[in-house]
């Protein structure tokens, strides 16, 4: 963070000038088929108001850069619709075309169903877009989860982004059901005693949902290609995101490291159920390797886990091995789906 009256700045007000003039790369000009050509596309999300570091924003970004000329965005609640719109400023831009990403915010308890009418709205006009449904973990996986599940029983072409901070971040750090077992959030002081939902498998349910669970420090690549994937599908989507967040007690300037060692301890698995085609049968892509690093070590890089160990070794002991025990067993399970589809 610098003073607005750092002579630094005004060097830098002329490289931006000179930056703002070289030639725009939009959707369609290039193929974005791997990290490079994706990250010489324009960004349509900009000079946002989240922490620094914040995990959910370089999806939002990734995004825009790659749908950002087409896309409709309906916000959930939650620290994504404040740093996304918080008046006078937003931090969504246009391109030279005066094109850009259309961006409205319902309630906290509807968004799936706002996102779904504004692309049934799009549909009877016989227009395209890109509709992304996006918010918190609070809003998916809690408030707004019955509208979530209402929106993948249809049959709409909808992308589901959910950035995955396992808490309530906005308003402080409440619990959601995306919070593991054994960390401390706000109604859960002495750690969470239950372990978390898994919200993709409930997806995988229905058979004609995209679902994926990525992590984007852990591996660009498939972070890149499950967004593709999902826009490309026609159906609905969801893409579960792994945001690190400042509630959680890390280092926010590693957040990529960060997700790279929550994927390789076994923390969060990444994968993709794409889902049958007339021609096709359903595929799962398990992109998590066997974990290599310790899962309780992992636990303790993180404040959130290791309050609940200060105050009650022993309580945090039992609820850290459930933790452990439970992501051991969705391995295993989406290990077999690998097998079996
Ligand atoms: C029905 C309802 N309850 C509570 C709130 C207050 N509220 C606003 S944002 C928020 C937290 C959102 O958490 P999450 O969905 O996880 O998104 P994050 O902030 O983590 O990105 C809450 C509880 C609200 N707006 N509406
Ligand atoms: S509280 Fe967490 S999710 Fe919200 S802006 Fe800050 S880092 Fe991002």
């Amino acid at each position: 963070m610098r003073d607005f009256d750092d002579p630094i700045l005004e060097n830098e007000a002329e490289n931006f000038a000179f930056t703002s003039k070289l030639r725009e790369l939009l959707p369609g000009d290039i193929e974005p088929t791997n990290i490079k050509t994706s990250q010489m596309l324009k960004p349509y999300f900009e000079f946002h108001g989240a922490c620094a570091g914040c995990g959910e924003t370089p999806y939002l970004k990734l995004i825009t850069q790659l749908f950002g000329n087409k896309m409709i965005i309906a916000n959930a609640t939650g620290c994504s619709s404040i740093y996304g719109g918080s008046s006078p400023t937003v931090p969504f831009a246009t391109d030279k075309h005066g094109h850009g990403p259309a961006w409205a915010n319902s309630l906290f308890e509807d968004n799936a169903e706002f996102g779904y009418g504004l692309k049934l709205a799009k549909e009877i006009r016989g227009k395209d877009a890109s509709v992304w449904i996006v918010g918190g973990d609070g809003w998916a996986y809690d408030i707004g989860y019955g509208g979530l599940d209402h929106i993948l029983a249809q049959n709409l072409d909808v992308n589901i982004l959910v950035m995955d901070t396992q808490v309530y971040s906005n308003t402080g750090g409440q619990v959601s059901k995306a919070t593991p077992a054994g960390a401390m959030a706000k109604f859960a002081a002495g750690g969470k005693t239950v372990n978390r939902k898994d919200l993709a498998s409930m997806a995988m349910n229905y058979d004609n949902v995209y679902v994926a669970q990525i992590a984007m420090g852990a591996n660009y690549m498939q972070t890149l290609t499950a967004i593709r994937e999902a826009e490309a599908h026609r159906g609905p989507s969801i893409i579960i995101a792994y945001s690190t967040c400042i509630g959680h007690g890390i280092d926010m300037s590693n957040g990529m490291k960060i997700m790279k060692n929550a994927v390789e301890s076994g923390y969060w698995t990444l994968f993709r159920r794409k889902p049958a085609q007339e021609d096709k049968d359903p595929e799962f892509i398990l992109d998590s390797k066997e974990p290599k690093m310790s899962y309780q070590d992992f636990l303790k890089s993180e404040s959130r886990y290791l309050a609940v160990e200060k105050q009650n070794p022993e309580m945090a002991k039992q609820l850290f091995a459930s933790a452990e025990q439970h992501a051991k067993r969705l391995y295993k399970k989406y290990k077999k789906m690998e097998e079996q589809l």
